[in-house]
């Protein structure tokens, strides 16, 4: 059997290396912005993680984080986040805590947990109004276990479970608007080659209480197969092209917070990425690009 090109993370040489010999990839872009979330949040934190990539930054006894971490299984962070949030409340309440001691809890979870395995417990807690912030990083699959699809992929990407033909046949799950159907405090999309604009809704978010959502676009060098160099331009074109519109959720309305006119054709995006490579190689699949263009400038069309 021909060996997939997408390649485990643990098998990649090591070019980040944390304690305990963990290794992440060179260019992350789910590093990027969760390094940037928590340049906003600080230490008074609880990190709550299913797992992922990102659960490779905390190997007991080390971690990167000033703040506290909590492991999980993939369906779980958010029932994890209510015992945490839970046990600190009692603490406070019996004055074995004093108040300005209180942590934030924070779930961080990858595409995998966040749109498909945990999106149950994910329900419950907002129904249940958890005092929680959802961190969403979304690299559009399975990346720890070797980028098989996720219900963040988007249409025509190859992944380890859909490498051959056309791609990915399904379409990206819309979590932003999954969350804003249950009304939660606050919900927004980010990306960490947008840092003033992420952290401003780091910040907005940190100051309410209730259950928030961050879900950030991560390009992912090892798993969208391109150059690690090139994290932040891609990034930048998620946005330009309109692929990854950034906007938040506040008291029932969504507005953009960046909106790029004219937009730039998706494919200036799109052949950046090895995933993609089939739509331009041996020959212009024109059909499906025109697909794909056509379903942004859809998504879009309504705010023109
Ligand atoms: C119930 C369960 N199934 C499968 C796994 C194996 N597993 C570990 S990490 C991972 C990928 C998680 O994907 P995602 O949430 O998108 O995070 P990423 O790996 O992309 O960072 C999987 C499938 C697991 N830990 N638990
Ligand atoms: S596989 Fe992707 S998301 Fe995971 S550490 Fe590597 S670059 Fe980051
Ligand atoms: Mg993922």
């Amino acid at each position: 059997m021909k060996e997939s090109r997408f390649r485990r993370m643990q098998d990649l040489p090591s070019t980040h290396l944390l304690g305990g010999g963990t290794a992440m990839c060179a260019g992350c872009g789910g590093l990027q912005a969760i390094d940037e979330i928590y340049d906003v949040l600080g230490e008074k934190t609880v990190f709550v993680n299913a797992a992922g990539c990102m659960t490779l930054l905390s190997t007991y006894p080390f971690t990167p984080f000033r703040g506290s971490w909590l492991d999980t299984a993939m369906a779980s962070a958010p029932a994890g986040a209510q015992g945490v949030r839970d046990a600190l409340d009692l603490l406070v309440d019996k004055r074995r805590m004093p108040p300005e001691e209180d942590l934030e809890v924070v779930v961080l979870t990858g595409d995998g947990a966040a749109y498909g395995m945990g999106l149950s417990a994910t329900s419950g807690a907002i129904e249940r109004g958890l005092d929680f912030l959802y961190v969403c990083y979304d690299n559009e699959g399975y990346a720890n276990t070797g980028q098989q699809y996720s219900g963040a992929t988007p249409h025509a990407a190859r992944t380890a479970t859909s490498s051959a033909g056309p791609g990915y046949l399904g379409y990206k799950k819309d979590l932003f608007a999954i969350w804003a159907a249950h009304r939660p405090v606050y919900a927004a999309t980010a990306i960490g080659a947008e840092p003033l604009d992420l952290a401003r809704k780091v910040e907005k978010a940190r100051d309410l209480r209730g259950p928030r959502l961050i879900i950030a676009l991560s390009p992912c060098p090892t798993g969208w197969d391109f150059d690690p160099s090139e994290t932040v331009e891609i990034g930048r074109l998620a946005v330009r092209t309109g692929v990854w519109p950034l906007k938040e959720y506040v008291d029932g309305r969504v507005e953009h917070t960046r909106v790029r006119r004219p937009r730039l054709p998706v494919e200036e995006y799109l052949r950046r990425q090895g995933r993609f490579a089939h739509l331009f190689e041996p020959e212009r699949n024109e059909a499906l690009l025109a697909e794909i263009q056509a379903r942004v400038d859809a998504y879009w069309a309504p705010f023109e």
